[in-house]
């Protein structure tokens, strides 16, 4: 064998790929020979039922095995939520924004226009700092898109700006409402995206809003829709609608991006908060388990 066949053999990637092997056997062994107690069975299904992924589940209480606090079911749960609370991320509120674009993205039909509205709102009246706030529509798809934005701008009493107007006057943060994720909507926001950034100076923020209800492939779709955007944050929505977070648990602790703020009803500005991991777990935990 030549020394460069040797050196092939032994690249950083092929030990890489190779190491990644023995762990998948490694773990799949482990899972067909480890006996779990009846408790951890009883603590895996608790979860399982729950809707939590049970790959993720079975790896983390298989972890367990062999320590003598095996055997306390309380201990097993909290140990399974203090998991989910450090993958679960969340970000806290900036209370002084100064020349800052937030874009809301999302499906269509799944709050983003009332969150537009509720954000508005907040910046303006209720925060220490009284924000100078604009809103922007952006929606052209949906009928009725842009009255819905203006009725909400009448009654908050906050300025309703048209995109090439914003330049005029200097605002603390602008909202800007959108379509839902049709193909063509994609190309829009790019343009949207090199217009803002090629006239102006202000911090250009993506929020990704997501449906409380939204299934496991709905929510995988979306965020591979708009995942070019550079998306800083998640929104959930409609969590009155559900009882059952399983589906965005998991979502939300294999992409690991932060939630911002949650919409908990219809009502503008009231039903909106800033995000907990507190709120979420016990959201998630809530009913039978
Ligand atoms: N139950 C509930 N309804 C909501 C929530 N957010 C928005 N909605 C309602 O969902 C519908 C669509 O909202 P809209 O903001 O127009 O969604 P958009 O199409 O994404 O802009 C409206 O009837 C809203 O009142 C929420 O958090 N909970
Ligand atoms: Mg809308």
């Amino acid at each position: 064998m030549s020394k460069n066949e040797e050196e092939k053999l032994l690249t950083v990637d092929d030990i890489r790929a190779l190491r990644e092997e023995i762990g998948l056997i490694h773990g799949s062994l482990a899972r067909e020979v480890l006996e779990y107690t009846p408790l951890i069975k009883k603590v895996l299904k608790r979860f399982t039922d729950k809707g939590l992924d049970r790959v993720w589940t079975e790896k983390l209480l298989a972890s367990l095995l062999g320590w003598t606090f095996e055997e306390d079911e309380e201990i097993l749960v909290a140990y399974v939520l203090e998991e989910l609370d450090s993958l679960l991320n969340v970000e806290e509120e900036r209370k002084k924004l100064s020349k800052t674009i937030r874009i809301i993205v999302g499906a269509t039909g799944i709050g983003k226009t009332s969150l537009v509205g509720k954000l508005a709102a907040r910046y303006r009246y209720f925060l220490e700092k009284e924000h100078k706030v604009g809103l922007i529509n952006f929606d052209r798809e949906k009928v009725g898109a842009k009255e819905q934005l203006e009725n909400y701008a009448d009654a908050m009493e906050i300025p309703l700006v048209a995109l090439v107007e914003f330049l005029e006057d200097e605002y603390d943060v602008l909202f800007i409402d959108t379509a839902g994720s049709a193909g063509s909507n994609v190309e829009d926001l790019n343009n949207l995206v090199s217009l803002i950034k090629s006239n102006t100076d202000y911090n250009l923020e993506f929020s990704l809003a997501l449906s409380a209800t939204a299934k496991k492939s709905d929510l995988e779709q979306i965020n591979k829709t708009f995942e070019h955007l550079n998306i800083k944050n998640f929104i959930l929505t409609k969590l009155d609608e559900t009882t059952d977070l399983s589906d965005m648990m998991n979502f939300l602790i294999n992409e690991k991006k932060p939630v911002a703020y949650i919409s908990t009803g219809q009502r503008i500005p009231e039903d909106l908060q800033v995000a907990t991991k507190e709120y979420i777990l016990n959201q998630f935990m809530q009913e039978n388990c």
